[in-house]
């Protein structure tokens, strides 16, 4: 691992323009353009909501050769000029196992990292890494990249996702849910009812496409079945009110999962 730590600290790691891509991203990239490195097709992200991050980088190479590496270098504080290159941190798999690395003001050392864990199986490497041992950040800029090395450790080939000098953005969302409306305004006993939330992400605002809604709903203390759906931007159980429901609070939960993220909303109103 020797070669790699020197490679890192030399290599070409330079940042151009970041190209957005977000949690749960998936990129590809052409093939053929690796000479012998290994030659990258697809680079993936993937977070939770508690920062349990997942990269997996796919190859033409079942088994990673000897002498050759698969990389993410992060700039987690989206600066050029800060870090190796730019980079704060930097993963590598390597045929002989894995390490993670992190720029100390003047080279790239083995960082403490707990939650670090690298694999490569069938061509495709995956790195995972926890938020907290990434620099804390919940936004930063990464990219991929592949590289054959001589018996000298010297790069003789090399493949770059996104290709040149650009870079992927990893943005870890959290959502927001507005106060909840009812339609009609109170619940009656015997009716449909429905009680919708708005669902946006706090860092730009923008309304979920796509998310699972899960609706907790009780008449008094009896479980009443719900449907849920997400309907432009707005998370939405709706449900039939029993007869027996009259005078009883009825207690809606909306629970919204999307984009590694989860937000719960809850509504209680007493059914006419
Ligand atoms: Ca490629
Ligand atoms: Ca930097």
């Amino acid at each position: 691992m020797k070669k790699v730590l020197l490679l890192v600290a030399t290599a070409a790691l330079a940042l151009g323009s970041a190209q957005l891509a977000g949690a749960g991203a998936s990129n590809s990239d052409p093939a053929g353009d690796s000479g012998t490195a290994p030659d990258i097709t697809s680079v993936t992200a993937a977070g939770d909501a508690a920062g349990n991050l997942t990269f997996t980088v796919r190859t033409n190479q079942p088994v990673l050769a000897a002498d050759a590496i698969v990389d993410l270098a992060f700039d987690t504080d989206q600066n050029s000029q800060t870090g190796g290159n730019g980079v704060e941190y930097a993963f590598v798999i390597a045929s002989d196992g894995w390490e993670f690395l992190r720029w100390d003001g003047s080279k790239f050392v083995a960082a403490a990292a707990p939650s670090a864990n690298g694999s490569y199986t069938n061509g495709v490497a995956t790195f995972k890494v926890g938020k907290a041992d990434l620099g804390g950040v919940s936004k930063f800029t990464y990219w991929a990249d592949s590289v054959q090395l001589d018996a000298n450790g010297n790069v003789i080939a090399e493949d770059t996702a996104p290709d040149g000098s650009n870079a992927y953005e990893y943005v870890q969302v959290t959502l927001r849910a507005a106060t909840p409306t009812a339609v009609p305004a109170r619940p009656v006993a015997g009716k449909a009812f429905a009680v919708g939330t708005r669902v946006t992400r706090v860092d730009n605002g923008a309304a979920l496409a796509t998310a699972t809604v899960a609706c907790t709903v009780r008449v008094g203390t009896t479980p009443l079945r719900a449907t849920g759906r997400l309907r432009n931007g707005v998370a939405v159980c709706t449900m039939q009110l029993p007869t027996t429901a009259k005078g009883k609070l009825v207690r809606v939960s909306i629970k919204v999962t999307g984009q590694g993220a989860t937000t719960t909303k809850t509504f209680s109103a007493r059914a006419k």
